[in-house]
């Protein structure tokens, strides 16, 4: 599609302004927005997430391109929306109880959020009781907890126990991360998955819901 590459080179420039143009003239010149959204912005996100990867990238530019394919997906979401597109699976996502940092929970979401999935962020500092409720409400595919600190890593057991509780851990897989975290503390506390960084978080969401 005529717009596709200039949109995608926009978001992984992180030109936000230009990626809004170039979405709202792709829209105007009768673009399909879901063609835009799997041929421009996750593409986009994908390279973004190669970037990051290789090291080309550091956090400044991935937020930069996260936030350009925002101002895209801005434009599309009630166009999507309208037109029924599913999204490959819902993640609810929080900074588990006790913990304030969210710069790493945003990226990841917001990588997630330009592979195709929808996001229910429940914020920092979120109680297993909320995450609870939260899949109960929104019956997602996947959980995911972000930890920055040594001390509120217990909390994610705490909530992968809540949701065993619930009776409702089987409805759902689990993934963690944050930078105490490892492979290791995933599977002990009888998590699904852990990925180190935001791409290889979209890599284990994919698996984990079978896309
Ligand atoms: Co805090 N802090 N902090 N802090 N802070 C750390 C984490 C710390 C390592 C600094 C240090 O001492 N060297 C240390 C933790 C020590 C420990 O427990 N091992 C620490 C501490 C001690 C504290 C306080 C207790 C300080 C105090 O008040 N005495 C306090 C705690 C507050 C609280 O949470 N209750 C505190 C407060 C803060 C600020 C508010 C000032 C601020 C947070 C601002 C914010 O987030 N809005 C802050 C910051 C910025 C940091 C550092 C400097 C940077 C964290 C960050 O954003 N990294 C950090 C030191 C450091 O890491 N160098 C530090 C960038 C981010 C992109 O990486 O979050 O790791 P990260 O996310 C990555 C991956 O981990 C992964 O993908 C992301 C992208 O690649 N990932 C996932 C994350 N979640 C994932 C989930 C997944 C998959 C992958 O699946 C679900």
């Amino acid at each position: 599609m005529a717009y596709s590459q200039d949109l995608q080179q926009a978001i992984i420039g992180g030109d936000a302004p230009q990626a809004k143009a170039l979405t709202e003239a792709a829209l105007k010149a009768g673009a399909d927005p879901q063609a835009l959204l799997q041929e421009a912005l996750i593409p986009a996100m994908g390279i973004v997430g190669e970037k990051m990867k290789n090291q080309e990238y550091y956090v400044p530019e991935v937020l930069v391109a996260a936030r350009a394919m925002h101002w895209a997906l801005d434009i599309l979401k009630p166009l999507l929306t309208a037109s029924g597109v599913q999204p490959v699976g819902t993640v609810v996502f929080a900074t588990v109880r006790g913990d304030l940092h969210d710069i790493g929970k945003n990226l990841v979401t917001m990588m997630l959020e330009g592979a195709g999935f929808q996001i229910v962020d429940l914020g920092t500092d979120v109680p297993p009781q909320d995450i609870v409720d939260a899949v109960r409400e929104h019956r997602p595919q996947l959980v995911g907890m972000s930890a920055l600190l040594t001390t509120t890593m217990p909390n994610m057991k705490t909530t992968v126990e809540a949701l065993s509780k619930a009776g409702l851990r089987q409805s759902v897989k689990v993934m963690v991360g944050g930078a105490p975290v490892t492979s290791r503390y995933a599977t002990e506390i009888g998590a699904d998955g852990y990925a180190p960084d935001a791409a290889s978080a979209v890599d284990l969401a994919k698996s984990l819901v079978g896309a």
